[in-house]
């Protein structure tokens, strides 16, 4: 129990305000309840050995069980009451535990502990969700991601609970059950499961024009990540930072990922649900085991306290990005996830973050969806962890000591000693005390914001402005992406029964974020789109900026294939020495190879040679990996190609725009699956040598986007 904090020498006393930690004391802190059974006898929580874990208690062999068998009762009681509620929204969630390191420009900005020192490590752990489906729904549906991260400070815990997209759904958390009752799945019938394509979403959101902005982002493929490692992060609202001075700033967070973002493609991330629901988390898991991390940088926007009111949306509208063409982001550190939780439940299930948990240093604003999630979180914890003691389940305990006199209520685990649980008191010394606030190691102080107002009801009118920033994400999209949204509003709506829904959403909604949208949308569901926008101007608004690269997933594109998966088809006769070269060279530039065959049994390579797949051709379909080589070999080409899965694994690759390499016979594959070979992205050769730059180049590029339009002909 050495590291428990609670049990820690000098807790309690002024020693603990030297208390440092490291980079590993979250591990440290979780090694004291870590249980390893290797080596020890089977027995009852109670510690009475069990001699058979087969056979209930009876009244003969064949004779009912006995009541006294509390070998048996225990058992299926706890059992029974596994299961916790899981969280009304963001129930399917995979976490990774990893280190947060700042830049030596961060400690400006904020006198808190963990901006101070470049060389000091602050062990994390991240939270990636979605939000719509159950715990056991899919990963790859159209749905925003939470990206929440628990830094375990010296200071006490900062919980930065963010999503994977800068905005949000409604201005004012006032609005928030009425969100997520419409967008869940009905309540009737509990269906769709995962999806926002249903009727009461597309009703509400159509009535709420505040939401416009937000759905056009859910609408676009950052709804859908290829990995967690591939996905920006966003703390969403203005926060504040406080620096040594006691100078305030409000800032806006960011993650950006290293390895670049992208995305699926719609119909992949689909057929994913039921090839791999899995997918995101599996990808995650698999690659930290291999040593392969997540990695991303901590930004911020800075807006100084003077500078609130210059642009020309308000910064505490939680439904407006602040541009990165007008405030850039500064990059003050850097976090790795790098290693995968012990035990999901106790770890990934039992985290609990909350916004309300800052350190001195950090601060809110007055956004008021910001106000209202300080209030929910530790409220709805109470209900899914049972009561107001889950800061002591380990992963939620702050790696610093903490000590109060808040006592009692249910699984208490702490053993308090002495008599004063109050202060101030002169029985027990006095302790626990406070600590004046200070520029360093201070106790939290609430920035002293002036408020003069009168209690009112009301939005302000600075938040008026529904639709400008919509059109700002919409122009600022590439071709490709225009029409993948374009087709996605098509969907979603094909999906609402009733017409007058899809009227509004095509009439009242669309056009006020752009009008060729609205009409290409409308036309393919019949509907004609009004030819100019109909939302009075005060809703319309006015962006002083057009267009803002960075809003394209594409101004980020991965710079190198490092962490992609690629397919090697393979099947008897199969040429071995350009299966292993195109293996070695993948491996050289951090990508895998995965030789993929029609059966699991050892392929017969032209030269005698034995070689053993990875995966089978519907194991591992094409819709689980980033591009395909097909080797050559006669023989192997000639079986992949008589085989329906061998022609549709290359023809649905290509539709979903990806590389596909064919070296010397391999080519015969792409025309016989009727897979065009005289354009970008099919990538042909004599030897995986002569095509390899090529390939690897090509795959940098993520996606094949001047196939987009055509993709569509191929019927996978
Ligand atoms: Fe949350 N949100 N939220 N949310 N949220 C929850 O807390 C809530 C919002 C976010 O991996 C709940 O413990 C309100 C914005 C993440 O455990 C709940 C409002 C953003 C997670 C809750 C919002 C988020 C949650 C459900 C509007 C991005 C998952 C279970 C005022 C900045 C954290 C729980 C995890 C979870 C309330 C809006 C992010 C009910 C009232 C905006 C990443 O308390």
């Amino acid at each position: 129990m050495a590291n428990n904090p609670h049990t820690k020498p000098n807790s309690g006393g002024p020693n603990d305000r030297d208390f440092r930690t490291t980079g590993d004391s979250k591990s440290e802190n979780l090694e004291t309840y870590r249980s390893d059974a290797e080596g020890h006898d089977l027995r009852t929580n109670q510690g009475s050995r069990i001699s058979d874990n087969h056979n209930s208690l009876k009244g003969g062999e064949r004779g009912p069980t006995l009541m006294e068998d509390f070998v048996f009762r225990e058992k299926l009681n706890h059992f029974d009451n596994e299961r916790i509620p899981e969280r009304i929204v963001h129930a399917r969630g995979a976490a990774a535990h990893g280190y947060f390191q700042p830049y030596d420009n961060a400690a400006q900005y904020s006198k808190a502990g963990l901006f101070q020192d470049p060389a000091k490590k602050t062990p994390v752990f991240v939270r990636f969700s979605t939000v719509q489906g159950a715990r056991g729904s899919n990963d790859t549906v159209r749905d925003v991601r939470g990206f929440a991260t628990k830094f375990y400070t010296d200071e006490g815990n900062w919980d930065l609970v963010g999503n994977n997209l800068p905005v949000f759904f409604i201005q004012d958390a006032i609005k928030f059950p009425d969100f997520v009752h419409s967008v869940k799945p009905e309540p009737h019938n509990e269906i769709p499961q995962g999806q926002s394509a249903h009727d009461t979403f597309w009703d509400f959101v159509s009535l709420m024009p505040e939401s416009t902005h937000m759905v056009l982002w859910t609408m676009s493929d950052r709804a859908f990540p290829r990995h967690f490692r591939n996905m920006e992060g966003f703390g969403v609202h203005s926060f504040r930072l406080i620096d040594k001075q006691g100078k305030a700033r409000f800032v806006k967070f960011h993650w950006k990922p290293v390895a670049g973002t992208c995305s699926l493609i719609w119909d992949e991330a689909q057929k994913l649900w039921g090839r791999d629901p899995d997918f995101n988390r599996r990808a995650m898991w698999d690659d930290i085991e291999k040593g392969d991390y997540l990695e991303y940088e901590l930004g911020i926007q800075v807006v100084e306290e003077e500078d609130e009111h210059m642009f020309d949306f308000d910064i505490l509208d939680p439904t407006k990005i602040i541009p990165e063409e007008q405030v850039p982001v500064t990059l003050i550190g850097k976090m790795v996830l790098n290693r995968n939780p012990d035990n999901f439940f106790a770890e990934t299930e039992q985290v609990a973050f909350n916004p309300a948990n800052v350190v001195p240093g950090i601060d809110f604003s007055n956004d008021p969806l910001l106000q209202g999630r300080l209030f929910s979180y530790l409220d709805t914890q109470m209900l899914r962890l049972g009561g107001p003691n889950f800061h002591e389940i380990p992963i939620n305990q702050p790696v610093c000591p903490f000590h109060n006199n808040q006592r009692d209520s249910m699984h208490r685990q702490t053993i308090n000693k002495g008599q004063a649980s109050y202060e101030p008191n002169s029985i027990d010394g006095g302790w626990p005390s406070e600590t004046p606030p200070a520029s360093e190691d201070g106790g939290f102080e609430s920035y002293q914001e002036r408020i003069d107002a009168s209690k009112i009801r009301a939005r302000s009118e600075s938040f008026g402005d529904h639709y400008s920033q919509a059109t700002l994400f919409w122009n600022s999209q590439s071709e490709a992406e225009k029409e993948h949204i374009i087709d996605a509003y098509t969907f979603e709506l094909s999906k609402v029964g009733r017409p007058w829904i899809r009227e509004r959403v095509i009439k009242e909604i669309l056009p006020n974020i752009d009008l060729e949208l609205a009409r290409r949308v409308g036309e393919r569901h019949g509907i004609e789109a009004p030819s100019s926008k109909p939302a009075p101007a005060e809703e319309l608004g006015k962006s002083s900026l057009q267009e803002s690269p960075a809003l394209s997933l594409m101004a980020r594109l991965p710079k190198n294939i490092r962490s992609r998966k690629v397919a090697i088809l393979m099947a008897d006769g199969v040429d071995a020495d350009a299966v292993e070269t195109a293996r070695n060279k993948l491996e050289a530039e951090g990508a895998e190879g995965v030789l993929i065959a029609p059966s699991m049994a050892p392929v017969k390579a032209a030269n005698g040679q034995s070689i053993t797949p990875d995966a089978m051709l519907n194991g591992q379909p094409s819709v689980t990996l980033d591009a395909v080589i097909v080797p050559g070999g006669e023989l192997s080409v000639r079986s992949l190609a008589h085989f329906g899965q061998g022609l549709y694994y290359v023809q649905e690759a290509y539709r979903h725009l990806k590389v596909i390499a064919a070296v010397g016979e391999g080519k015969s594959l792409l025309s016989a699956a009727n897979v065009p070979i005289q354009e970008d992205g099919i990538v042909l050769g004599n030897s995986i040598d002569d095509i390899f730059t090529t390939f690897s180049e090509a795959l940098g590029k993520h996606r094949v986007w001047s196939r987009n339009a055509k993709a569509a002909e191929m019927p996978a």
